[in-house]
């Protein structure tokens, strides 16, 4: 089921008792981070929170803050229009097996024509809601008040933040030589009125892009939008191989073709049925400080230079509503978002390796600290095999630290894990220690993005390997008597019912 607004999500979560109402007013400086963040801390990840009465220095905002809207497994399935997201993996499982493609381009190759067959080609279209109000700065005439970013309800959401940011932002920018589409999530900070930093670290694709507009001399267009199907907050988010098309992605996943259009003031097409959309464009070359920010690592991100987004319009519904996260210390809501990403591209992982199980990345690793991986093991040092192909799949080359399992080890359960990485490694042995590059978040490298990632073999030894004594069998009771504990258990339980 695909959601022709924000509102319409935020509906299905109401009916479904997954949103919590807050009529109260509540500021947007750090008092709504405060209350998500405990929500985000309780069990199963709480509710979504729709904040009604947002107040901006003190003033009452005329748009609701909706946050926490994907951070449950259940939340984040909804907003796939799913009831469980092993559905869509079962999906893409299906377009891969249609003709097993040789190599990783290849497979993006049929990935997007099989996404093409389930209907998912965008539509574009000349009306839609996210033109219900336009506000164009170089026309101030016959539209009614303009608005600017300081009437949007944009969270400070730390002490130590330089600013306001937005921190849901689906970024639309275009390749200049091949015009083909990127949509990325990079946080803004608001400067002023009118221009916001544009947070695209050095490996992601419109950083890409970006450099191609520089090296032509060229103004980059860019748009921004917020809020609409979630779906297509999801797609931004999720590491798609560059060349992807995320709202052919979008359309795959909620089953229905985006509607898109054109923009009033540059040269990009948006969804439609956005709640706001942000125009405008970068300078070549231009940089200026951004942050610090309190970022998804647990830690602050200090300042650094980015580039600058300078708005040219801001379109929007009559009755928008602005999405919102945080992020912080572990479990955040974008915990469940990147735990789908990894669910749904098991089949894209498993193609190029069909010897792994599975794969989980805990909440404890915030993404690309710690992997998890379950592999059937066939022949000697294969668990390296399966790290240095990881290291080289696109966000994946972040991966800090991979453990590699056998195939009867749950990567769900980190206490397994740990169980199996303590008593199966001998640590000069089982490690190995190489230079990748590294998150641009990540402080711990001496210098930012030069980092070493390290690899554990926790699956038990070969002789092959050198290990010549007999590796012993884990305890496990057999079959037979767990079978009739089982039914010992039930019938003393029926048993006693009966006496009650
Ligand atoms: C809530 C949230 C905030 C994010 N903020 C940023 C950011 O500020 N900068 C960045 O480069 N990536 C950020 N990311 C990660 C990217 O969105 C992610 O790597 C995405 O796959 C990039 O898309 P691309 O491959 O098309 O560039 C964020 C992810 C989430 C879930
Ligand atoms: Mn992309």
């Amino acid at each position: 089921m695909a959601y022709d607004s924000f509102s319409a999500f935020l509906q299905a979560l109401e009916i479904a008792g997954e949103l919590k109402r807050i009529s109260a007013p509540v500021d947007t400086d750090l008092q709504i981070t405060e209350l998500a963040n405990r929500e985000m801390k309780s069990p199963n990840g709480g509710k979504a929170l729709l904040f009604e009465k947002p107040l901006i220095n003190g003033k009452l905002s005329n748009f609701p803050v909706a946050i926490n809207t994907m951070g449950s497994y259940r939340r984040l399935a909804m907003s796939l229009g799913r009831t469980s997201v092993d559905e869509l993996a079962d999906r893409l499982q299906c377009i891969l097996k249609t003709k097993p493609p040789a190599k990783l381009r290849d497979a993006v190759k049929l990935l997007s024509q099989g996404m093409d067959l389930l209907h998912a080609r965008p539509r574009r279209v000349s009306c839609g809601p996210c033109k219900e109000v336009i506000h164009r700065f170089d026309d101030k005439m016959g539209y009614g008040k303009l608005i600017s970013l300081n009437d949007l309800p944009i969270l400070k959401c730390w002490p130590q933040d330089g600013g306001r940011f937005i921190t849901l932002p689906n970024v639309y920018t275009r390749d200049p030589d091949s015009g083909e589409r990127n949509v990325g999530m990079y946080r803004m900070q608001v400067y002023d009125a009118r221009t916001t930093g544009m947070h695209w670290q050095i490996h992601k694709v419109a950083a890409r892009h970006g450099k191609r507009y520089y090296e032509r001399g060229e103004r980059m267009p860019v748009a921004v939008a917020l809020g609409g199907d979630p779906a297509l907050t999801f797609a931004a988010t999720a590491p798609l191989p560059d060349g992807l098309d995320e709202i052919l992605f979008a359309g795959f996943v909620r089953g229905r073709s985006v509607e898109m259009i054109n923009c009033e003031t540059v040269d990009i097409q948006v969804p439609a049925y956005s709640d706001f959309v942000l125009e405008g464009y970068v300078n070549p070359g231009e940089l200026r400080p951004e942050g610090p920010f309190g970022d998804h690592t647990g830690f602050y991100t200090p300042v650094d230079d980015y580039s600058v987004f300078h708005l040219t319009a801001i379109t929007h519904r009559q009755q928008a509503i602005y999405p919102a996260t945080i992020v912080g210390i572990p479990p955040m809501e974008d915990f469940y978002m990147g735990s789908a990403s990894v669910r749904i591209f098991l089949p894209i992982f498993r193609m190029n390796f069909p010897e792994i199980q599975d794969i989980a990345l805990p909440a404890e690793g915030v993404f690309h600290n710690l992997v998890f991986v379950s592999i059937r093991k066939q022949y000697a040092w294969h668990a390296y095999k399966i790290m240095h192909g990881l290291w080289g799949m696109g966000q994946m080359m972040f991966s800090k630290y991979i453990v590699v399992v056998d195939e009867d080890c749950d990567v769900h359960n980190t206490s397994e894990v740990l169980f199996r990485l303590c008593a199966n490694t001998d640590p000069q042995r089982d490690t190995s220690i190489i230079k990748n590059p590294s998150d641009a978040l990540d402080h711990a490298p001496t210098v930012p993005t030069l980092g070493t990632h390290m690899g554990f073999d926790a699956t038990r030894k070969l002789p092959t390997e050198g290990y010549t004594r007999p590796w012993p069998d884990m305890v496990r009771m057999s079959p037979e008597i767990q079978q009739w504990a089982d039914d010992f258990l039930s019938g003393a339980q029926s048993l006693q019912k009966e006496n009650l």
